[in-house]
């Protein structure tokens, strides 16, 4: 009997060992954190300025001097990329989840395990399509529909007395927020105002090498329009450099109306040199942003479940250059 006892207590305190020891693991990849909390990010890439400002942003805010590690992961604009890195941070049972979705659709599945492995998801910059919105705990960006009636609201002041405007339409990635916003906006705009008219659409990908690609396209196709609408920076240099090839005018000193969105430095500059001619914000800076809601959530309060930054935009015959010195990005 004694030995039976003895038995049962040796199997009875190395289960509980086991359980500690499964309970000291959880959390994340180091160990027992360390005492850090642990971020996965999982970013869309590195295709444009913004998006590495935003990147930076990120780290700058959740590294070890801040209490935090960040396992962050460039999904290359891959949507199944993104998908398989919020099932990795569930497997390594992180913290918290941060992600810029690529896309709005198809998160749900993904969602719905890091909601049943208890852990927060914060979606920053573009937005998700979802039934469910207790799959997300909150979101923080930009009002994209608003950034293109910004640009559109310029437009028509710029252009109203024309009875006829020929825009090209430069689109970033095809279901991404951003471009269905600023899309939107100009479409709004082209349904406003009769003259107006899109006589090429085409998505550059966000990218500059996409942006030349299509201007050089156009260039062949089209001997006169008089706006390109940009919407990001990065495709707006890679238009001008197809223009500039071309010996096409643009810009502030007569030619093609540039309009661009995002407002990073470079496209400041751009700006202020008269090459690009209106240029609408879009902040990136959502580290410190996330680390807020992160603290309000440990601190057992609810955050907004949507905030939006405050943005503005610089037109090229009145921008200054302390306008763009006072700017971190
Ligand atoms: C906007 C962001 C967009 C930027 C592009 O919030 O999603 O993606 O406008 C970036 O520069 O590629």
């Amino acid at each position: 009997m004694k030995k039976f006892i003895a038995l049962g207590l040796c199997f009875l305190i190395l289960t509980f060992t086991a359980c500690n020891q499964g309970n000291k693991d959880s959390g994340s990849p180091f160990g027992n954190n360390d005492g850090f909390i642990v971020v996965g990010f999982s970013q869309v890439g590195a295709e444009s300025d913004w998006r590495l400002a935003n990147t930076k942003s990120m780290r700058e805010t959740f590294n070890e001097e801040n209490g935090y590690k960040l396992i962050l992961k460039d999904a290359q604009q891959k949507q199944e990329n993104q998908i398989a890195a919020i099932r990795e941070f569930i497997a390594q049972k992180v913290d918290y989840i941060v992600f810029a979705p690529v896309t709005e659709e198809g998160w749900d599945d993904a969602l719905r395990e890091a909601k049943n492995a208890g852990i927060p998801v914060i979606i920053v910059d573009r937005m998700i399509k979802t039934s469910d919105d207790s799959l997300y705990t909150c979101w923080v960006g930009s009002d994209f529909r608003k950034e293109g009636d910004t640009a559109v609201a310029w437009m028509e002041t710029t252009f109203k007395d024309r009875a006829s405007l020929k825009i090209v339409h430069l689109q970033g990635n095809i279901g991404s927020s951003a471009q269905i916003g600023r899309t939107e906006g100009l479409q709004a705009g082209v349904e406003r105002n009769k003259g107006w008219e899109v006589i090429y659409r085409a998505t550059g990908d966000f990218t500059q090498v996409k942006g030349k690609e299509v201007m050089e396209f156009v260039l062949k196709q089209y001997d006169s329009f008089d706006v390109v609408y940009c919407e990001n920076d990065n495709m707006a240099y890679g238009a001008m450099e197809a223009m500039d090839v071309a010996k096409k005018p643009y810009g502030l000193n007569g030619g093609v109306t540039v309009i661009s969105f995002d407002a990073t430095h470079a496209g400041l500059d751009a700006t202020i040199k008269g090459r690009i001619n209106y240029n609408v914000e879009c902040n990136p800076l959502h580290g410190p942003r996330v680390e807020t809601i992160i603290k309000q959530l440990i601190n057992g309060e609810t955050p907004d479940k949507l905030a939006y930054v405050d943005e503005a935009a610089f037109d090229a015959a009145t921008i200054t250059q302390e306008d763009i010195d006072a700017r971190a990005y």
